[in-house]
């Protein structure tokens, strides 16, 4: 999968292609990652890409002429891909999104506003997508188009080491992540629960999805009202329930 990313920061966006699984996954040939330089497409001789607001106000916005062009040479350069545009306008991002974002593409386009936003001509004809990362300004769409990058390319298959670790994940299927340990056995007086030392898996995996619901229900009881407890999980409900009640005769 392609990525690039039209920004007035390159280096800002090509140390985060070359570090972590990002990295791994770019040298491994499963994604590849290019920055486009806004200004280079500027034609002034002082490289403008801003310029005041129509109608007067405070801050500057980003020309469409550099934008535009910066826009048709990453699409020239990746014919299938979507051009998504980074704005706290945007519909928001989640896991959900992440998955899908993944699976339909070839590649992204990222657009990065910087200033006070972008010409609003850009928005009609060269923007497939606009995603807003959270309810929040930041000074550019860099970060966030990051952010988008990383929770994409991971759930590419072979980006990570395995894809176990993607299916249990934080927000699929509307559950938090169940507990982790690793060494030592002990720590600060506190142990790692028996049965994870126990080898038997049946009972590994019950325990796993006793501490997803636990802590759905106390972090994030919401996930709840998207996505309902099934048969199976309203019995660990109703046993864990039980567990709280005798405790509270004790
Ligand atoms: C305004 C994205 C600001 C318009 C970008 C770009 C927050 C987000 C910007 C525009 C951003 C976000 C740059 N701030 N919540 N700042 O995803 O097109």
């Amino acid at each position: 999968m392609d990525f690039s990313v039209l920004t007035l920061f390159p280096e800002f966006i090509s140390s985060f292609f070359e570090h972590g699984m990002i990295s791994r996954g770019i040298e491994k040939g499963l994604i590849r990652g290019h920055c486009i330089n806004i200004r280079d497409f500027s034609t002034d001789r002082h490289n403008t890409v801003d310029d005041r607001p129509y109608g007067g106000g405070s801050g500057m916005i980003m020309k469409p002429e550099s934008l535009m062009a910066a826009i048709l040479q990453a699409k020239k350069n990746d014919p299938g891909s979507k051009v998504v545009l980074m704005s706290p306008q945007g519909t928001r991002f989640n896991q959900e999104k992440a998955f899908e974002l993944s699976c339909k593409n070839e590649g992204l386009i990222f657009v990065c506003g910087r200033y006070e936003g972008i010409d609003e001509r850009i928005y009609t004809s060269l923007v497939d997508e606009e995603i807003s990362i959270g309810d929040y300004v930041m000074t550019g769409g860099e970060l966030a188009s990051m952010v988008i990058i990383d929770s994409v390319a991971r759930l590419i298959p072979g980006v990570l080491g395995s894809c176990e670790s993607c299916r249990s994940d934080s927000f699929t299927d509307d559950r938090l992540e169940y507990a982790q340990y690793t060494r030592p056995e002990e720590f600060e007086g506190l142990n790692v629960p028996e049965v994870l030392l126990s080898g038997d898996h049946e009972k590994i995996s019950l325990w796993r999805k006793k501490s997803s619901l636990q802590r759905t229900f106390l972090k994030r009881p919401d996930l709840f009202k998207k996505n309902k407890p099934n048969a199976e999980e309203k019995a660990i409900l109703r046993q864990w329930s039980q567990e709280l009640e005798s405790l509270a005769r004790e």
